[in-house]
C-alpha cells in the first residue's frame, strides 16, 4: 500500500490511550521479548545509555533560559548555575531565530520577548561573559539562523580564549521538524538540509566534543503527536540526517555519537518511560545496521516536560504535573532535563517560578534516592511489555511514513502535518468533551487567578541593541565585511564549500546575524508555505454534545440570514510560528459552521489588514503566544480603524493565546471584543464571535 491516507489509518491506532486496556501483567507478558538480557550501557541500550547511569553521573540539570538582553540573560545563567544547575540552555528571541537584527522593522515588537536578543558576536560574548566554557556545556536551540548564531558562539568562544576543539555543548540543528511543526525556518528544505550537514561536518572535524544535533520529538508532542508517533517522526528525521552525512562521506563512527536527541515528556506517565527505553533500542538497531559501532549507536537524550500539559487555570497545579513528568524522564534514563516553570502557560517564568522549576530537579536528584538505582523499571512485566508495544507501534508508523513516500515526500504532500494535526484535534476534542481529565480545566474548576507574572518591556532592550549594532559597525572595516558576505553568497550559490567556516569569517569581521542571513537570502529566498487544517474531524468527535449543537444552530441561523456561512480570517501575527492552537480553532470553527480561512505564517499587521479588507470577512481572529500582543494587535486595530469603515466599537476583532489578564483592558480599548485563553472550548469561542458579529453594525 503506497498511498495510505489519514482516513485509512484505523482509529484505535490514531487514538491516544488515556487508560491502559490491560490492568494486570505477569511473567507471560515477558515471553518473546528480545532485549531483556543486555546490561545498561550495552547496545541496544534498552536499560540506559551508560552502565552506571546516575550512580556514575546524574542527569544534567539544564533549564532553557533567555529573555531581554545578553547581559540580563548572562545574570540569569550565573544565578541558575549558582543555585544548582549543571548546564546551560539558551532560548533566543524570535527575531534572532528568523535572522532579523533587532533594528529590523519586522523584529521590533518581539525583540527580547521570548528569548535573548543576539545580533552579533559582541552580544554573544556578553551572553557568556565570566562563564567557563571548558566546564559548563551550553545547549543552543537554533535551527533557522543557525549559521550566524553558531558562528557567533564559536568565534566568541575563540576570542574569549577557549579552544573550540575543547568546547562541550549542543546545537539543535534539526531543521526537518521546523518544517513539520516548529516553524522557525528561513530557507526552503533543500538548502536548509545542506546547511545542517555542513554543521555536522564542521563540528565533527573541529569541535569533536560538541553535539552537532539535538533531533527533536518534543516539538511533535507539543504539536499533538502521541508518544509512538513522536518517536517515529524523530527517528525518520534522524535517518535523513544520517543519509545526508553519509552521502558526504562522513564516517559514521566519527560523527554519529554526537547526534543527540530531545523528547517531550507529558502526563502519560508509563508510556513516557517506555518511549525513552524504546527510542534507545530503535536508534541503536538502526546505527548498528548501518555499520556503526556501539559508541555511535548510543542514544543520548535531553527531555523537557510538556508545555501542552500546563494549564493557565490554577497554574500551581503545573508544579505537580511537571514533577511527575520529570520522574518519567528520569525513570526513562534521560541525560539532561529541563523542567517547565508553573507559570509558562501565562508568560516567561518569573525568578520565583524559575527557581521552583530548578528545585524540582534538585529535590528529585538529591533528596529521593532516585539516582541510586540503574533502570529501576527494568524487568517489570508491565514496563517491558509496554516498551515493546511502543517499539512495535513506532515501527508501524515508520512503515506508514515510508508508504507515503518517505519523510521528505510525506512532508511536501502535507501528510505529516495532517497526521499530527489530527492527533491534536483528537486530544483537544477529548479535553473539551471531558473525556481526557485536566484538573482545573475541564474538572474541579476554580476562579483563582495568579497576579505575579513576568512582563518584558522591550523599549530599553531595543535601544541598547541599536546602540550595540551602531558601535559594532563603527569599529569594523565595512570593506572586509562586504568581502566576507559576498564570499558567503557565492559559496551558497556554488554549493561546494562549508558554509559554517565562511560564516565564522563574516561574523569575526563583525557582520551581524541579519547581514549574514541576508547574504544567504540572495540565493535562497525566504520560504513561506501555506498552512492548512482538517475539516470534519473535531466536529465529529463533539457531535454528541448538546452545547456543541446549541452553538452550531446559532451559527447556522447567521448563515441562513446572510445566505452564506460567516467568513472568518484566522492568523498568527508577527514572527511566532506556534500554530497548533490556531489550526485547532480553525478546524473547530469550520466544523461548527464558519467559513474559516487560515493565513500563512509570519504576516505583519499591514499584511493581515490587507487580507482582511480584500474579502468579505465578518471577523478576524488572531493567535498570539509571543508576548507582543499589545503592540501588534493594536497596530492591526489602528490600521483597520484608519483604513476602513470600522470604529473601535464595531471592530470584529478576537484574540487568543497567552495573554496576561492585566493586558485585557489595553486590548479591549484597542477594539478587541473577546480574548480566548488556552483551555477555552470551541463552542465558547464560536458563541462569543456570533454574539459579537450579530450585534456589530456592519454585519
Ligand atoms: C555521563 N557520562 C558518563 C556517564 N554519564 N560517563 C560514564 N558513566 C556515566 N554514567 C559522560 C558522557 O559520556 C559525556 O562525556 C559527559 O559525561 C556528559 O554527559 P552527557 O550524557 O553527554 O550529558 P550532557 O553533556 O548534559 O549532554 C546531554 C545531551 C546533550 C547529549 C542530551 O545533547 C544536551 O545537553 N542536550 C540539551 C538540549 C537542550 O537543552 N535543548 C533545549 C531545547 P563525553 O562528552 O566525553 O562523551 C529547548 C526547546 O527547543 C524548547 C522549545 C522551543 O523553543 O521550541
Amino acid at each position: 500500500m503506497r498511498t495510505t491516507t489519514v482516513g485509512q489509518i484505523k482509529s484505535e491506532f490514531m487514538k491516544e490511550q488515556y487508560r491502559n486496556q490491560q490492568s494486570l501483567f505477569t511473567q507471560s507478558d515477558l515471553s518473546g521479548l528480545e532485549n531483556l538480557d543486555y546490561k545498561p550501557g550495552a547496545a541496544p541500550y534498552l536499560r540506559g545509555a551508560y552502565e552506571s547511569m546516575y550512580t556514575g553521573k546524574p542527569w544534567t540539570i539544564r533549564q532553557y533560559t533567555g529573555f531581554g538582553s545578553a547581559e540580563e540573560t548572562n545574570r540569569a545563567f550565573k544565578k541558575s548555575l549558582s543555585e544548582g544547575a549543571s548546564g546551560l540552555s539558551v532560548a533566543f528571541d524570535l527575531p534572532t531565530h528568523l535572522g532579523f537584527d533587532s533594528t529590523d522593522s519586522r523584529a521590533i515588537a518581539e525583540v527580547g520577548k521570548t528569548g535573548v536578543a543576539i545580533d552579533s558576536v559582541d552580544d554573544m560574548k556578553r551572553l557568556f561573559e565570566g562563564i567557563n566554557l571548558n566546564d559548563v556545556s551550553v545547549s543552543m536551540t537554533m535551527n533557522g539562523a543557525i549559521l550566524p548564531v553558531l558562528a557567533a558562539f564559536l568565534v566568541a568562544a575563540q576570542e574569549n580564549g577557549f579552544n573550540i576543539g575543547d568546547l562541550k555543548g549542543t546545537i539543535q540543528n534539526d531543521i526537518l521538524k521546523e518544517f513539520m511543526v516548529r516553524n522557525t525556518w528561513i530557507h526552503a528544505p533543500t538548502p536548509s538540509l545542506k546547511i545542517s550537514t555542513d554543521i555536522i561536518e564542521y563540528l565533527s572535524h573541529n569541535a569533536p566534543s560538541f553535539n552537532s544535533q539535538s533531533i527533536s520529538g518534543y516539538h511533535f508532542q507539543e504539536a499533538g503527536a502521541e508518544p509512538s508517533l513522536e518517536l517515529a517522526l524523530t527517528l525518520a528525521n534522524a535517518k535523513i540526517y544520517l543519509d545526508n552525512a553519509q552521502a558526504r562521506n562522513l564516517d559514521l563512527n566519527t560523527f554519529c555519537h554526537r547526534l543527540s536527541f530531545f523528547f517531550g515528556v507529558g502526563m502519560n506517565f508509563f508510556d513516557e518511560i517506555a518511549k525513552l527505553r524504546a527510542a534507545r533500542v530503535l536508534w541503536s538497531n538502526e546505527v548498528i545496521q548501518r555499520g556503526g559501532n556501539a559508541k555511535a549507536a548510543r542514544m543520548k537524550i535531553h527531555c523537557q516536560t510538556s508545555g501542552w500539559s500546563l494549564a493557565e487555570q490554577e497554574p500551581h497545579n503545573n508544579l505537580i504535573r511537571t514533577t511527575i513528568e520529570a520522574m518519567s524522564a528520569i525513570f526513562g534514563g534521560t541525560q539532561s532535563l529541563h523542567t517547565n516553570a508553573f507559570d509558562e502557560a501565562l508568560s516567561i517564568p518569573t525568578e520565583e517560578s524559575a527557581r521552583l522549576a530548578l528545585n524540582t530537579q534538585l529535590i528529585l536528584q538529591e533528596e529521593t534516592g532516585i539516582t541510586d538505582i540503574v533502570d529501576p523499571w527494568g524487568g517489570s512485566y508491565f514496563m517491558e511489555s509496554r516498551t515493546q508495544q511502543i517499539i512495535n507501534q513506532t515501527q508501524q508508523w515508520l512503515t506508514l511514513i515510508e508508504n507515503n513516500g518517505g519523510v521528505i515526500k510525506a512532508l511536501e504532500s502535507g501528510w505529516i502535518h495532517q497526521i499530527i494535526h489530527q492527533q491534536a484535534l483528537q486530544t483537544q476534542a477529548d479535553i473539551d468533551a471531558n473525556r481526557k481529565p485536566f484538573i482545573g480545566v475541564n474538572r474541579y474548576q476554580s476562579d483563582y487567578k495568579p497576579t505575579n507574572i513576568r512582563k518584558i518591556d522591550n523599549k530599553a532592550i531595543i535601544q541598547n541593541q541599536q546602540k550595540s549594532i551602531e558601535a559594532l559597525k563603527l569599529k569594523r572595516s565595512d570593506k572586509h565585511v562586504t568581502l566576507a558576505l559576498n564570499e558567503l553568497t557565492q559559496a551558497a550559490q556554488s554549493g561546494t564549500r562549508n558554509l559554517l567556516a565562511l560564516t565564522m569569517e563574516a561574523i569575526r569581521a563583525r557582520a551581524t546575524i541579519g547581514e549574514c542571513t541576508n547574504a544567504l537570502l540572495k540565493v535562497w529566498p525566504r520560504y513561506n508555505p501555506t498552512v492548512s487544517f482538517s475539516a470534519n474531524q473535531y466536529g465529529d468527535l463533539r457531535s454528541n454534545e448538546s452545547e456543541w449543537h446549541r452553538v452550531k444552530k446559532k451559527v447556522s441561523a447567521v448563515r441562513k440570514h446572510h445566505s452564506k456561512k460567516p467568513k472568518i480570517l484566522l492568523c498568527k501575527l508577527g514572527l511566532d510560528g506556534h500554530d497548533r492552537g490556531i489550526k485547532t480553532v480553525a478546524a473547530g470553527l469550520s466544523d461548527i459552521g464558519f467559513d474559516a480561512t487560515l493565513t500563512p505564517l509570519f504576516l505583519t499587521p499591514e499584511d493581515i489588514v490587507e487580507l482582511f479588507l480584500k474579502d468579505n470577512y465578518c471577523a478576524l481572529g488572531i493567535s498570539m503566544l509571543s508576548g507582543s500582543h499589545v503592540e501588534l494587535v493594536s497596530k492591526v486595530a489602528n490600521k483597520l480603524v484608519a483604513n476602513a469603515s470600522f470604529t473601535r466599537d464595531n471592530l470584529p476583532l478576537f484574540v487568543g493565546g497567552i495573554i496576561p489578564h492585566e493586558d485585557d483592558q489595553l486590548l479591549k480599548d484597542a477594539g478587541v471584543k473577546s480574548i480566548f485563553r488556552p483551555g477555552t472550548v470551541i463552542e465558547v469561542i464560536a458563541d462569543q464571535i456570533v454574539m459579537n458579529i450579530t450585534t456589530l453594525t456592519n454585519y
